[in-house]
């Protein structure tokens, strides 16, 4: 052990709109002893997700909202350093929601094997984990495109985006990303083959989905909100379906928004509209997650990472993620 003390990112403060160093406070505390049936988990990478500035805020959730002075809410993937367990050995690698925070001893009933040969570690909470099935079940089970639709993807080079529209691609659909910059743009279409990307930033979007698929839009994976729906919601096909993943132009909005602004489009178009959640696939993970590690070993789906170095840095790197500065699966590596 090369530290004596364990150290947590903890919500200091609720942020108004935009969080700020201000509202993260690092709490040290003893490495703690496992008791019996516990394992010690030692962190190796984090997971920052956009769903934790939902979890910063007070109101209505599919989950209790954090407090001020609780851990920041998280994954991880972690070594186990000791078992009092018979379900772990020391040097098992698992993934555990135990938030921002360099180790901790839990029930072993609560933490996850992770199978190295899947994919690389980092992945379990990534391609692998929860974006990866985020994407997964989001497209294939809530849009269930058909081969030949245009399928439209918001956040296209995000960790969730990027899977849609590869596995969009396997199915057979002409694929559009909207992204933030001309490289995360490119680099849907050069590196992950889709078949268009519009920048959100310097195009007009309707204008180029009009352009890029005069028939409009089958499928729209929403991950945004905001403009860029409304400019998808302009041009969707006849029953086209369009699923809510995220809202993450709404996240830091310190009042929520009046509303969808052209729903009149959706009458026209006789659109069906369905939020979800990926934890309502969780009994199909399992599935999932092995077709997706079998279709990277292929080479039929990529995956990129923006993993930031040091535990110090998470704050930074996740007020980043909510301005688009992340490019790929954001993950912040705490220990070797
Ligand atoms: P991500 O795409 O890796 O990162 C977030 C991206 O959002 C940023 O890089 C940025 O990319 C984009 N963004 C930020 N502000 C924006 C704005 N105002 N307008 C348009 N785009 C904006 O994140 P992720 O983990 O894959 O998550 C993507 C979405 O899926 C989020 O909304 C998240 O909440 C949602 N999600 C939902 C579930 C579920 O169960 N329903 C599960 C996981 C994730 P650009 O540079 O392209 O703007
Ligand atoms: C997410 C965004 C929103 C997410 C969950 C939600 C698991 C749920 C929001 C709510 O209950 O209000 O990325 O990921």
């Amino acid at each position: 052990m090369s530290k004596a003390v364990n150290r947590a990112w903890t919500m200091a403060s609720r942020p108004e709109g935009e969080p700020t160093a201000e509202n993260f406070e690092i709490v040290e505390s003893t490495i703690p002893t496992p008791k019996h049936g516990e394992v010690l988990i030692r962190t190796r990478y984090m997971s920052l997700d956009p769903y934790m500035r939902g979890r910063m805020r007070s109101g209505p959730s599919y989950a209790t909202p954090l407090q001020p002075g609780d851990v920041m809410t998280g994954e991880v993937v972690a070594r186990v350093e000791k078992s009092e367990s018979p379900l772990y050995k020391a040097g098992d690698t698992v993934r555990a929601n135990i938030g921002w925070q360099e180790w901790a001893a839990v029930g072993a009933h609560i933490v996850r094997p992770v199978d190295s040969d899947l994919g690389p570690i980092s992945t379990a909470i990534g391609i692998l984990g929860m974006p990866g099935m985020t994407a997964y079940f989001g497209l294939l089970e809530v849009l269930k495109p058909r081969a030949g639709d245009t399928l439209v993807v918001s956040a296209a080079s995000g960790a969730v985006g990027a899977v849609v529209g590869q596995i969009g691609k396997l199915n057979g659909c002409f694929v559009i990303g909207v992204a933030g910059t001309d490289e995360k743009c490119a680099y849907t279409v050069d590196e992950l083959g889709f078949d268009a990307a519009i920048n959100y930033k310097t195009q007009n979007v309707s204008a180029e989905l009009v352009r890029l698929s005069p028939t409009g839009v089958d499928c729209y994976f929403d991950n945004v909100g905001g403009p860029v729906s409304d400019a998808v919601f302009e041009n969707l096909a006849m029953k086209s379906r369009v699923a809510i993943c995220g809202q993450i132009s709404q996240y830091n909005a310190s009042t929520p928004p009046q509303g969808p602004r052209n729903m009149a489009a959706l009458i026209r178009s006789r659109t069906t509209i369905e939020g979800f959640l990926v934890y309502d696939f969780e009994l199909q993970h399992e599935i999932a997650r092995t077709r997706i590690s079998n279709w990277i070993k292929d080479g039929s789906i990529k995956y990129k990472e923006d993993v930031v170095d040091g535990f110090e840095n998470a704050p930074e790197a996740f007020i980043g993620l909510l301005n688009g500065k992340n490019f790929g699966k954001l993950l912040v590596k705490v220990s070797d």
